[in-house]
């Protein structure tokens, strides 16, 4: 069909900002990326659903601008005479982009490919942590800021409009095509994440965060410490919390996996109030053997449960035993697992977010 080619070369070259404006809202889709991936952690009811949207368009988005700074880069790239020293930052940073985007997209496929040690996910996770400074570092040895003249209103609203109307369209069809393949892709709840169904141990890996990995738990030797504030220390042992609480919750690990479990145990309020939580008290902190932990507003964390099963059964080490924390409405990296202390408190425990990435490295 002569003709087509330049015809669609015209279209995308409307469609292409200037090429400051491509390098910048790189940068600035990139961080949004990582912020919002981020903070998708925390995010498990429909109230989260538009965070999960604007992360996947914006995903998508970056696939254009980055075609766009292709084209007009190419050459530097291929022409040996042109290489500078930091045309090696450069091909990292491309590569890494590479990296995101396709373990992004094969993700939303259904696709998860087995990975030692870690789960699929979480290489998507390192791909876009490790792109935001290894773009800024690009941006610094080239630093041109936008100018007046890169803005054009009318113009820039149309490129920008469309780009991110093209990145939700991607991803519809992206939904459409799943469904009517029938892949694993269609088996995730608002978080993205996949169902792992059956009942008890067996049903749902057993996870950590970074590098938590204790030795089993003797459960005759374990106790369960509470205090802070409190009008009573108390010391409890295995045997005084039979599981007279049955509930059913969902447990989604930031992993990208999903269950759906009836957790037998006690609530964290009768604890409390055996220990006689003071009227100031605010938050409480569940502390694991391996010093992992996290805290809860008061109030959640009296509904939460105390567990020592699941689906029936005793919990396995893996999945906590002798007794891990279940607050349903929170992701599971909250759901601490072999504690061994309680922390009533006056204030919150901001150190939580580092101490939950490195407790169990020694
Ligand atoms: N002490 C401790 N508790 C922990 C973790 C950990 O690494 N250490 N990982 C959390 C994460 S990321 C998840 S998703 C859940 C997983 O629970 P499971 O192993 O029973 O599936 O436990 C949470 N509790
Ligand atoms: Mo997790």
């Amino acid at each position: 069909m002569p003709g087509r080619q330049p015809e669609v070369g015209r279209w995308l070259a409307k469609l292409q900002p200037p090429p400051r404006l491509v390098d910048w809202s790189l940068f600035a889709a990139v961080t949004f990326e990582a912020a919002s991936g981020l903070l998708s952690f925390l995010g498990t009811t429909p109230a989260w659903v538009p965070l999960f949207w604007a992360h996947r368009i914006v995903g998508l988005t970056i696939i254009l601008l980055l075609g766009f700074k292709l084209a007009r880069v190419r050459r530097r790239l291929t022409d040996a005479r042109q290489w500078r020293p930091t045309t090696l930052l450069s091909v990292l940073t491309l590569v890494v982009a590479a990296g995101a985007i396709t373990t992004g997209v094969t993700w939303v496929f259904g696709f998860e490919p087995d990975v030692p040690y870690v789960s699929f996910l979480s290489i998507h996770v390192g791909f876009g942590l490790l792109l935001v400074p290894l773009v800024l570092f690009h941006l610094r040895t080239r630093f041109r800021p936008p100018r007046r003249t890169d803005f054009d209103r009318r113009r820039t609203t149309m490129q920008y409009s469309v780009m991110l109307v093209a990145g939700a369209v991607a991803y519809r069809g992206q939904e459409l095509l799943n469904r009517t393949l029938d892949t694993h892709g269609t088996n995730r709840r608002l978080t993205g994440s996949q169902r792992r169904s059956g009942e008890g141990n067996d049903a749902f890996p057993a996870m950590s965060w970074v590098a938590d990995d204790p030795d089993p738990v003797d459960t005759g030797e374990w106790s369960l410490t509470v205090r802070g504030a409190v009008s009573d220390q108390l010391n409890l042992d295995y045997d005084e919390f039979a599981p007279e609480t049955e509930e059913e919750a969902l447990l989604d690990c930031t992993g990208g996996w999903y269950t759906v479990q009836e957790w037998g145990g006690v609530r964290v309020g009768e604890v409390l109030d055996a220990a006689g939580a003071t009227e100031d008290a605010a938050y409480v902190r569940f502390v694991s053997v391996t010093g992992y932990r996290w805290s809860l507003p008061i109030e959640e964390a009296r509904e939460a449960l105390l567990a020592t099963h699941v689906g029936g059964e005793r919990l396995s080490h893996g999945h906590g035993a002798p007794l891990r924390l279940v607050v349903p409405g929170r992701r599971g990296f909250q759901w601490v697992k072999w504690v061994e202390r309680i922390d009533v408190r006056h204030r919150g425990d901001p150190a939580q977010w580092i101490v939950t990435l490195v407790s169990g490295f020694d």
